[in-house]
């Protein structure tokens, strides 16, 4: 099992989409593996985004990723940071694939509602960044026994 670091944006929170988007999490089959609002911090997103700091927009980023406070959750699940991503779309909302949550609820390349994990190291850094261990919680989770096989269970 992988868990993956996923933010509902600023813009997410003002278009109401929270619930929009924590559904489509749990239809999936992802199990949540903790939850909290937070307001990033200018340090947060320096961390969060580091590989972007050169990029002309990260200035912009980081004050569009402070207006509000974000919805910052760690969901579990079999190869679950590309299945996420997935879930997620391309970074330019128009350009995602309908049926994405990107897709369906996104124009822009900026104001893209939400942030997922795109690999294992950058998960395990954001999910550092924004959770002590004690607000992550690993449980059993009677419907595992039908979205899964056994083998994959195992994974
Ligand atoms: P991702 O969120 O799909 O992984 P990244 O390329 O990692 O996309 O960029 C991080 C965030 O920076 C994007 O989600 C978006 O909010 C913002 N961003 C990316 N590219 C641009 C751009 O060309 N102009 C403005 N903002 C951008
Ligand atoms: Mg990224």
């Amino acid at each position: 099992m992988q868990r993956s670091a996923v933010l509902v944006k600023p813009d997410g929170l003002q278009r109401g989409l929270i619930g929009e988007i924590i559904n489509r999490f749990e239809r999936k089959g992802l199990k949540l593996a903790g939850l909290k609002m937070t307001k990033l911090t200018d340090q947060q997103l320096d961390e969060w985004y580091a590989h972007h700091k050169d990029k002309p927009f990260f200035p912009k980023l980081k004050g569009f990723m402070m207006q509000t406070p974000v919805i910052a959750m760690v969901w579990d699940g079999l190869d679950a940071i590309d299945t996420i991503r997935k879930l997620v779309g391309v970074t330019k909302g128009r350009e995602a694939e309908g049926g994405s949550i990107r897709g369906d609820f996104a124009m822009s390349v900026s104001n893209n509602l939400i942030h997922a994990s795109d690999s294992i190291e950058s998960a395990d850094k954001e999910i550092n960044i924004l959770f002590a261990d004690n607000e992550l919680f690993d449980y059993a989770s009677a419907v595992d026994l039908l979205i899964y096989s056994e083998e994959e269970r195992g994974a």
